[in-house]
């Protein structure tokens, strides 16, 4: 009898791959509006990816960087950040960011067998419910019970916390749940938990360390398309389905 109760998505990376194509942008058309000089390279925001959080990512930025430039405030940046956000939602409205392989079939297959559905993310609430309505479904928000995002908690991952929160909505036992993730800031938070956590990479993360990892995928796959196995036993399966879901826990 499978124990298996929740999925729980990591979003940026996890679910699209939205950091270059729209964060990044969003983030550099926000400082050219504000003619502060900063325009982050696709390479350097791999670096900055290292600090999750948008406001965090701004204020380590500024310190790192421009350590000379008189610090900014935080309500400053808190400003940015509002700007950013709504430059976000505007950008992925106008050019839906394609889900991964694999993801949309994987949160069907789990709707209509039941299993419930949640979301651990350090990005905003805002950025989510645009993703997921303009990427999954327009009533997505719906599929998922707890939408565990952003300040909610007071430390991002890697920090546990906003795994913490999400199975104490769902009330349920980590070992209960899989989460899906693709950072080492985000295995290392949900592990905390002691949530077991299945990952698929990008070209950001693909070096991180996913030390005690179920799985390593280049991506949950999908029938006509393998996925390729890097760490872990994936048994015979060439993709991920709620089969294979249930036998990993
Ligand atoms: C990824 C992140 C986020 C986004 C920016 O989070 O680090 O900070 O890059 O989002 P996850 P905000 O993979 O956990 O979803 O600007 O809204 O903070
Ligand atoms: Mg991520």
């Amino acid at each position: 009898m499978t124990k298996l109760k929740a999925l729980i998505f990591d979003v940026d990376g996890t679910l699209a791959e939205t950091e270059r194509d729209a964060h990044l942008v969003a983030f550099n058309e926000t400082f050219a509006a504000h003619e502060l000089g900063w325009d982050w390279s696709v390479k350097l925001y791999g670096d900055l990816l290292a600090v999750t959080g948008g406001k965090e990512r701004m204020k380590f930025y500024a310190k790192q960087y421009h350590p000379s430039d008189p610090p900014l405030t935080d309500q400053y940046i808190a400003e940015l950040h509002k700007e950013k956000t709504a430059r976000y939602q505007e950008i992925i409205i106008k050019n839906p960011i394609p889900l991964r392989p694999g993801v949309r079939r994987i949160i069907e297959e789990a709707r209509a067998e039941g299993i419930r559905l949640a979301i651990s993310t350090t990005t905003s609430p805002k950025n989510v419910s645009s993703l997921l309505e303009n990427s999954l479904a327009p009533d997505a928000m719906s599929w998922f019970e707890v939408v565990a995002a952003g300040d909610i908690v007071e430390a991002k991952k890697p920090a546990s916390d906003i795994y913490d929160y999400a199975l104490k909505e769902l009330k349920l036992k980590p070992e209960e749940c899989l989460a899906f993730e693709d950072s080492g800031n985000g295995i290392r938070s949900a592990l905390g938990a002691n949530i077991p956590t299945i990952i698929t990479i990008n070209d950001y993360t693909a070096h991180e360390d996913f030390t005690g990892a179920k799985l390593v995928l280049n991506n949950l796959g999908e029938p006509d398309q393998a996925f390729t196995v890097l760490a872990g036993d994936a048994g015979d399966a060439k993709y991920v389905d709620m089969a294979m879901l249930h036998k990993m826990i």
